[in-house]
């Protein structure tokens, strides 16, 4: 069911603490940890704690959801000092998305080039 934890799903893994990463910020309902393969100096995942399977679904599913995600993006930016930084959601196989939890990738301390490959 949508929201619910999935037993296969690394990121929901994440959230229950049975996986170890790098956490940089937490909310009653998001996580924020480090990429485990750094595209830039700050490459930082925000999640929600319910597993959603990508974007499309989170915003469909549980709005306010989704805008604590956002909201997390924001702050993730602040606390790592970054005034500019780029907020990715790859969603489905040919957008690059390999794991199917929500998350927002915040790319930031480099510079970024416009348009993305
Ligand atoms: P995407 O390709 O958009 O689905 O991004 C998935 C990201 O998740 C990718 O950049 C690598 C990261 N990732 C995969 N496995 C792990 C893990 O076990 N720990 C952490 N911290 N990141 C992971």
């Amino acid at each position: 069911m949508a929201g619910e934890p999935q037993d296969d799903c690394l990121f929901c893994k994440i959230v229950a603490g049975q996986i170890p990463a790098t956490i940089v910020r937490e909310t009653e309902t998001t996580v924020a940890f480090r990429d485990i393969n750094p595209q830039a100096p700050t490459h930082v995942l925000v999640i929600p704690k319910a597993h959603y399977q990508d974007a499309a679904a989170l915003a469909a599913g549980a709005p306010e959801l989704a805008a604590d995600v956002l909201r997390e993006t924001r702050a993730v930016a602040d606390q790592e000092k970054l005034d500019s930084y780029r907020t990715i959601f790859n969603t489905g196989t040919g957008a690059g998305q390999t794991v199917w939890h929500t998350h927002a990738h915040v790319l930031g301390g480099r510079g970024l080039e416009w348009p993305p490959g």
